[in-house]
């Protein structure tokens, strides 16, 4: 028999949007661990999409069904998540600005990340897609958070990463931020070679590398 985590994987797979969403309040109702439901369902599923996508079996649609699903039943395990059901209570361990870079508009990752961080314990203000360095900066500033968390999902789009930090050095205020980077192309060399404070390959790695900076 599928667990439920199976079945939001299949869900997803199938870009079965109504199903997600029953799956993740099925979750909810049944007290099961919302940050498994994350890992082993929602990611395992768009992953396999993703695969599928670049093999040539699934088409743009099947992927933006997918994505749609997936957000969809983000939604509803978000509330679990920011109570921090997955991982206990809620404590304020800091504040991230997260966005997805100028130029690029994949935000799956991104919210993954988001949720994940937030149910660690961590207060989350996310900006969205396609942000300018200067929208990182403004937010940081409103909310007084010490990091910028930026992911980029395409080769073209790493290099506003780049940009960011370039436009914190040019304003002088680069030593007042932790900057965070990550998104499918990146990578720890990428990081170093722009001068970023940290990367992780995961969201889970993405809350230990914040628990690391803020710690
Ligand atoms: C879903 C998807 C889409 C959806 C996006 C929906 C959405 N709301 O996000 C749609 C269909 C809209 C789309 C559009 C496009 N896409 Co697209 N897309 C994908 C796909 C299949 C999956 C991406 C994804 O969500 N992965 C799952 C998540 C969970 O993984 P992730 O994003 O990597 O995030 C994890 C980590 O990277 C990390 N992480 C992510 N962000 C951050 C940030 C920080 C700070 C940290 C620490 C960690 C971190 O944690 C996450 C969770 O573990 C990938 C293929 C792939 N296998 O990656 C292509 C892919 C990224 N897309 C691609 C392309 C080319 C495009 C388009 C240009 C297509 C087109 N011709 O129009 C457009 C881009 C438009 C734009 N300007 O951005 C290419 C990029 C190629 C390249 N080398 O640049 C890929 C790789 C597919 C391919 N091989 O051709 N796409």
């Amino acid at each position: 028999m599928n667990t439920i985590f199976e079945e939001i994987k299949d869900a997803i797979v199938d870009g079965d949007e109504d199903l997600a969403v029953e799956l993740a309040e099925r979750v909810i109702a049944e007290k099961a661990d919302p940050v498994q439901a994350v890992q082993l369902g929602f990611i395992k599923g768009i992953e396999e999409v993703g695969a599928s996508w670049i093999s040539g079996e699934a088409f743009l649609p099947d992927v933006m069904m997918a994505a749609d699903a997936m957000k969809a039943g983000m939604d509803v395990l978000e509330e679990v998540l920011a109570a921090g059901e997955g991982e206990g209570a809620y404590e304020d361990k800091g504040k991230i600005v997260l966005g997805t870079v100028a130029g690029d508009i994949h935000d799956i990752g991104k919210n993954i990340v988001g949720a994940l961080l937030t149910s660690a314990g961590f207060k989350v203000y996310d900006i969205g897609i396609d942000q300018k360095p200067e929208d990182f900066v403004k937010k940081a500033d409103e909310v007084g958070a010490k990091i910028l968390a930026a992911s980029s999902l395409l080769t073209t789009t790493m290099k506003s990463q780049k940009v960011l930090i370039e436009y914190l050095v040019e304003q002088n205020i680069r030593d007042q931020y932790k900057v965070i980077i990550g998104g499918g192309p990146t990578s720890a060399k990428w990081g170093e070679e722009i001068g970023a404070d940290g990367w992780a390959e995961t969201a889970d790695e993405a809350v230990l590398l914040c628990k690391k900076l803020l710690g």
